[in-house]
């Protein structure tokens, strides 16, 4: 776990910044990402901080997988189950928040 001091995301899921709430369980925070990238666009953030997705996997792996299992069903809600998963790690990847976020990307086709 890396330091969370001024996390952005840390304040979105303690609620001290707004979002668009879209899920949450005691164990993730869903929601709206503020530029989306496609029809439906949401990010999926643990409530504990780690940085990327490579510290989080070697931390809690079955929280990993929580998280993949919830963009599933927000993608079935949203759109039959298609769509795409994304963790930027690392600043050269366009990683720009270190608090590890899923991007969901869904709600319409996606060609290229
Ligand atoms: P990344 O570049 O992978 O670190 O993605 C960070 C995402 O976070 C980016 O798509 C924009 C989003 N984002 C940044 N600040 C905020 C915010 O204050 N609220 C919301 N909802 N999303 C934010």
């Amino acid at each position: 776990m890396a330091d969370s001091d001024g996390c952005l995301f840390c304040s979105i899921v303690a609620g001290d910044i707004p979002s668009e709430r879209v899920y949450e369980d005691d164990r993730v925070y869903a929601f709206k990402d503020i530029n989306p990238k496609a029809k439906v666009h949401v990010l999926i953030v643990p409530r504990t901080h780690y940085a990327d997705v490579a510290a989080l996997a070697k931390a809690d792996p079955s929280l990993l997988a929580h998280i993949v299992t919830v963009a599933q069903s927000i993608a079935d809600d949203s759109f039959h189950g298609a769509y795409r998963l994304i963790f930027n790690t690392g600043r050269d990847a366009g990683q720009t928040v270190f608090h590890v976020h899923a991007h969901v990307l869904t709600g319409e086709t996606m060609d290229d």
